[in-house]
């Protein structure tokens, strides 16, 4: 057998001596860490039934019900990148910016719980992550550096709590899973570039919210539901964990596509997906991977944000598939 690349081996062949590469290499590493610690609080499940409870009655920036384990899980990262070149991290569960190390040259946006609603039904949740650089002498307020589009991340990825815990990553070459082995502690190399399959017979929606949708929308889904006697001239499989980490698992794992689209309810204008800190990232992965991420239409890497927990429409995975969808548009 081959010899096994640990996250922290390939970081260091990815880096060599470049400062600016260094830099993430120590950041992701604190938030994989950080990761280690949060999946064995999921795991621990319903004997940490408290951090299941929604905290108070007040929403989080992003509007949603807020559970302890969010806030811890935010906490652990906090803490993790304090002693990182992390200048400030922008959270889902705090409204502003925190202040990280000032001598520090990145800012980094996570979602700490992606999927929180479910961890009380033990399905995959998971930690996303986005990097950018940032620069004072450039960025005078360190918001500025983190309302890019998404093409000016140097790294992003997510850490997904199932039954293995695993890290998609990447670093601007190509898409890479890490599984975490229980045995050693360390993060292994799974895949070392991952390919999403261009064409797929299997796409991922809130099928609920039909009544909600817009035309182009529901004419997909039509579409998909006819099976081969339809215009698509295929039949379809529908997969839908409600959990983004694990139906991005999928996609990367074995093709699909996920639609979070934007429909008529109030608040749901743009989706439920934020731009910052679950779409660039998984925008970015899945590119990497050689599948296609928009907003319907746009590039979701092109897209200029203006505000940090705004929410933007989200299409990912097989690339042929997300130029369909853009078509009903
Ligand atoms: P969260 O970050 O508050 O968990 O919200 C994002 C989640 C995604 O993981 C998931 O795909 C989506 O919300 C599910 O939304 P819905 O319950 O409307 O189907
Ligand atoms: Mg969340």
């Amino acid at each position: 057998m081959s010899e096994l690349v640990t996250l922290q081996t390939y970081l260091g062949t990815w880096a060599g001596s470049d400062a600016a590469r260094k830099a993430v290499a120590e950041t992701v590493t604190a938030i994989a860490e950080a990761g280690i610690g949060i999946a064995e609080l999921v795991a621990r499940g319903p004997l940490e039934e408290g951090l299941a409870r929604i905290r108070g009655t007040d929403p989080n920036a992003g509007g949603d019900a807020q559970k302890e384990l969010d806030v811890v899980a935010e906490e652990r990262i906090r803490a993790a990148l304090l002693p990182t070149p992390a200048a400030f991290l922008a959270s889902e569960e705090s409204e502003e910016l925190i202040p990280l190390n000032p001598r520090g040259r990145l800012v980094v946006a996570v979602d700490p719980l992606d999927g929180s609603s479910n961890i009380d039904t033990n399905v995959s949740v998971g930690t996303i992550y986005s990097i950018l650089p940032y620069d004072p002498a450039v960025h005078a307020d360190p918001v500025s550096a983190v309302m890019r589009p998404g093409v000016n991340q140097v790294a992003a990825g997510f850490l997904a709590y199932g039954p293995a815990t695993i890290l998609v990553a990447t670093f601007g070459e190509g898409t890479q899973v890490f599984v975490h082995d229980r045995r050693s502690g360390d993060f292994v190399l799974a895949r070392a570039a991952v390919e999403i399959p261009v064409e797929t017979k299997e796409y991922g929606v809130n099928q609920s919210n039909a009544r909600q949708w817009h035309a182009p929308m529901r004419r997909y889904v039509e579409d998909c539901l006819a099976g081969k006697e339809g215009p698509r001239g295929k039949d379809f499989n529908m997969r839908w964990v409600g959990s983004m980490v694990a139906d991005a698992f999928r996609i990367f794992t074995r093709g699909g596509v996920y639609v979070y689209p934007g429909d008529k309810r109030k608040g749901y204008e743009n989706g439920r997906l934020r731009l910052i800190y679950e779409a660039n990232p998984v925008a970015f992965l899945v590119e990497q991977a050689n599948g296609g991420a928009t907003d319907g239409t746009t590039r979701i890497l092109d897209i200029t944000p203006h505000h940090i927990h705004q929410r933007i429409p989200l299409v990912f995975g097989s690339k042929a598939e997300v130029e369909k969808i853009a078509s009903y548009y």
